[in-house]
């Protein structure tokens, strides 16, 4: 369906004009912005280098501490949303730096936060009275309405990447936040204490699920990384992912956030992927190897720690020059619970 706009005549003209000031609108003259053939997005693919990111981060750090920005994030504002604090029409993409002693105080929000650790050498997050050390590559989750605070006992700063559902909770009208009024949340259980009780692939016995997020609030590096390295023993390659893994909830096998979808994947050195599309605009991480992506026929080439950004139903090839993986997400579990996701492998 490609919908013609009607010619717009003086009389017609007239009455829009007439009908404007009472609330109305002709559907007609406007029915091909709405209902579009395929996604027409405002979105543009975008990369931004790491190395640029944090020298304008530690600039940051001569202006403001991380207690009086109450989080020192810069925002990767894709330059086809400006002035919208958003990296993909529905989600945000920040870059945050606690520099050493410092704290970023305790809140909480509806909004779900996800963290994908870029630089660390110590430095941690707590969530609902649990604390967990970051370290590169760790995807850590904070979920709706959960107390969360940051801090840097190391000696170096840390930096990491928040992919949060501003833009969706925002659509929706739904947003609420507070401060907890003290830098962080009293502690209540031992670090390491979620991974034991449900990332063993065991589950307390009893447990029933209170809410739609997994209770597993870092997933790390080193685990994902081993089972995709263990996988590729198999050399069963995706043709339009190379090796590709969601993180779940280990709960219901769901994803891990109920309104963002995470995965890491592997791509061996020299392999070119099939051309993909699929209507979730994608937020990229290059953690390992250098290559490069091509979106609509533009490269962007990528090493480790740079973003990117994938528009819905753009077209897209990576190409791995050595063995590389990428972190990425996206609303997918959003789009799928309302039966609105889709996909297209190879170019029709
Ligand atoms: O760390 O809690 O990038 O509340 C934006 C909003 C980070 C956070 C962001 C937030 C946070």
């Amino acid at each position: 369906m490609e919908a013609k706009t009607p010619d717009d005549t003086a009389e017609r003209e007239a009455f829009y004009a007439a009908i404007e000031p009472e609330s109305l609108r002709a559907l007609w003259s406007v029915m091909g912005d709405i209902i579009t053939p395929e996604p027409r997005s405002a979105c543009l693919p975008f990369k931004w280098r790491y190395a640029r990111l944090r020298a304008r981060l530690l600039q940051a750090a001569e202006l403001i501490t991380a207690k009086e920005a109450e989080r020192r994030v810069l925002i990767l504002e894709n330059p086809g949303l400006k002035g919208q604090s958003k990296i993909t029409t529905s989600l945000y993409c920040g870059l945050q730096l606690v520099m050493p002693g410092e704290v970023a105080p305790a809140h909480r929000h509806s909004q779900s936060a996800l963290r994908f650790v870029l630089e660390a050498k110590g430095g941690f997050t707590a969530v609902g009275g649990e604390k967990t050390v970051m370290r590169y590559g760790d995807f850590v989750i904070t979920p709706s309405w959960e107390w969360h605070d940051h801090g840097n006992d190391s000696s170096a700063p840390v930096f990491w990447l928040d992919g949060l559902d501003i833009p969706l909770v925002q659509f929706l009208d739904a947003a609420f936040a507070e401060g907890y009024g003290a830098d962080q949340h009293p502690i209540r259980r031992p670090e390491g204490d979620s991974l034991a009780r449900f990332g063993a692939n065991m589950l307390p016995l009893d447990h029933e699920a209170s809410r739609p997020t997994s209770p597993i609030f870092n997933y790390p590096y080193e685990r994902a990384r081993g089972a995709l390295e263990a996988l590729r023993a198999k050399d069963e390659w995706d043709p339009c992912h190379g090796l590709k893994l969601r993180y779940s909830n280990p709960v219901d096998g769901g994803w891990a956030m109920p309104t963002i979808g995470a995965c890491l994947q592997l791509l061996p050195k020299d392999f070119r992927t099939q051309p993909y599309r699929s209507s979730d605009a994608t937020v990229f991480v290059a953690v390992e190897g250098q290559g490069r992506t091509i979106i609509d026929g533009q490269a962007f080439d990528w090493e480790p720690r740079d973003i990117f950004v994938l528009p819905s139903w753009r077209e897209v090839v990576h190409e791995a020059a050595e063995d590389a993986v990428l972190f990425s997400y996206s609303d997918r579990p959003v789009q799928e619970k309302l039966g609105l996701w889709r996909e297209r492998r190879g170019n029709r």
